[in-house]
């Protein structure tokens, strides 16, 4: 076979099964972290799954299995002893990349060249440059597993944290990742037992524990520093927002790859970037809705949800979240076509609540209905019988989005006729015609009359106006 350009690096899944936890759960959360794992740019090509009634403590799994995955990724199979405890390059390097210097290199891999780097190995078989496990690890965990394999390890939360290091794009959600990313390597830094560590770590300068402590109060300071320069990038955005007030204003909400971006293209005929990955938008966009409506419309794409969505991400991702806090209605994008996206609602429901914003009233969208049969859709109308089905593909359906979104709006709107004499009548009708909809317009010797349609604080500013 013929192969062209260069592959991408292999990768090895990690999964356990613990007890209690039904086998359709734990594939579709193994495929989910499969797609994570490639969307951060990785192939998976092998998978070891552990079931067991607990974690294993020191490597998460059990001898043979561990023995496993050692084949698959040519490390030793087992966790040494602690006292023959080497450097554990892999880790490293990892930590290297994510220095506390800006790096602005989002395509650097985990890899490096060393004498492991070969991508395949010497009987051919392609050689894993990631393990990924679908569970949270503790840092020695992550340590040992790391000396067992000889690669490098990340559990769930490493790879999100590290697909948003890549992902983000907007200054504020570039410093919101470098947070996430310190605050998961800084307590790595704590558990660092001396030894093993004197070389590694963020900035990775010194030796042993003074560079340690070094390391930990530099990330300290870098966080407030970034929290600094984040909170004073929110004070601008705040501004930005308060002119934006007086407009009604819609945000799409969702698990990640529903479909928002679509749909905000095709409501907005923005150019939001819309791609078959998890996380392809990390930035928050705003746009009014097309054709124009009087009022306007505005509509917000958002930050998608996963379940066990790192904390820390949630907290930071306050500007894109802040969004569908402000908005006066919740567009919940579900993909309709993915036999998990009743949990999927559940977590963007858990998420949102999370961050209060679960007052806002929502309007459920099922969307990819152009993927199901007549059949399917008929019985999602009976177990969602409030929602809307569409598809973000079919032009027709997003016309209908459209006009029960103006429909939606327009029940908040107030109707006011406001009379005015001549020497306000031009500008009163000028602002009529900015704020709100004109639905009649009468010019006479006194002035002008105006039946006028427009948000409760827009009709009480132009009553005031016209005196
Ligand atoms: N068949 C079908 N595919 C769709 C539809 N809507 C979106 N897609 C596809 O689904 C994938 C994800 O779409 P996006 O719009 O990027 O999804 P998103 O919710 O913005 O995802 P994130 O930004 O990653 O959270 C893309 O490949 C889209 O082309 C739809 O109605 N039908
Ligand atoms: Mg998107």
């Amino acid at each position: 076979m013929t192969e062209r350009g260069a592959k991408k690096p292999a990768a090895v899944l990690v999964g356990v099964q613990l007890e209690g936890v039904h086998d359709e759960e734990f594939r579709s959360s193994m495929a989910e972290l499969g797609r994570l794992v490639s969307t951060l740019g990785y192939e998976p090509i092998g998978e070891v799954v552990q079931r067991r009634e607990q974690l294993a403590s020191s490597a998460v799994l059990g001898e043979g299995k561990l023995e496993e995955l050692g084949a698959l990724t040519g490390g030793k199979g087992r966790v040494p002893a602690p006292a023959k405890a080497k450097p554990n390059k892999a880790r490293d390097r990892f930590e290297k990349r994510g220095g506390v210097d800006e790096d602005d290199s989002d395509e650097s891999d985990v890899e490096e060249s060393d004498e492991d780097s070969a991508d395949t190995f010497a009987d051919g078989r392609r050689r894993p440059k990631l393990v990924a496990v679908d569970h949270e690890l503790s840092p020695s965990q992550a340590r040992n597993l790391e000396k067992a394999c000889g690669v490098t390890v990340l559990d769930r939360t490493g790879v999100i944290v590290e697909i948003f290091h890549r992902h983000a794009r907007s200054r504020e959600a570039k410093l919101q990742v470098e947070i996430a990313r310190l605050k998961y390597v800084v307590p790595r830094l704590r558990e660092g037992s001396g030894g093993d560590r004197q070389r590694g770590g963020i900035g990775g300068k010194g030796a042993g524990e003074t560079a340690l402590e070094l390391d930990r109060r530099r990330v300290r300071d870098r966080i407030a520093e970034i929290e600094r320069e984040i909170a004073s990038l929110q004070r601008d955005q705040d501004n930005r927002r308060a002119r934006r007030k007086d407009a009604m204003r819609v945000a799409l909400v969702g698990y990640t790859n529903a479909g928002k971006s679509s749909l905000m293209r095709a409501l907005t005929g923005s150019e939001v970037y819309v791609e078959d990955k998890l996380f392809a938008t990390l930035d928050t966009t705003v746009r009014a809705l097309q054709p124009e409506t009087r009022p306007r419309i505005l509509v917000s794409d958002t930050v998608g949800f996963i379940k066990k969505l790192p904390h820390d991400l949630v907290a930071s991702f306050r500007s894109t979240l802040d969004e569908a806090h402000e908005a006066s209605l919740l567009l919940f994008v579900a993909d309709a076509s993915d036999p998990t996206f009743r949990s999927q609602l559940a977590v963007t429901r858990e998420v949102l609540s999370e961050i209060g914003a679960l007052d806002t009233p929502t309007q459920l969208l099922l969307n990819k209905c152009d993927r199901l049969s007549a059949e399917q859709r008929e019985e999602l109308s009976l177990e969602f019988p409030e929602a809307l089905q569409l598809s973000a593909h079919s032009p027709e359906d997003v016309s209908r989005l459209r006009d029960w979104l103006i429909a939606h709006f327009d029940r908040s709107l107030e109707e006011l006729e406001l009379r005015a004499p001549h020497r306000i009548a031009g500008a009163l009708a000028a602002e009529a015609h900015a704020r709100g909809r004109v639905l009649d317009e009468q010019w006479d010797d006194e002035g002008v009359t105006l039946r006028v349609r427009a948000t409760i604080e827009d009709a009480a500013r132009l009553r005031s106006m016209a005196g």
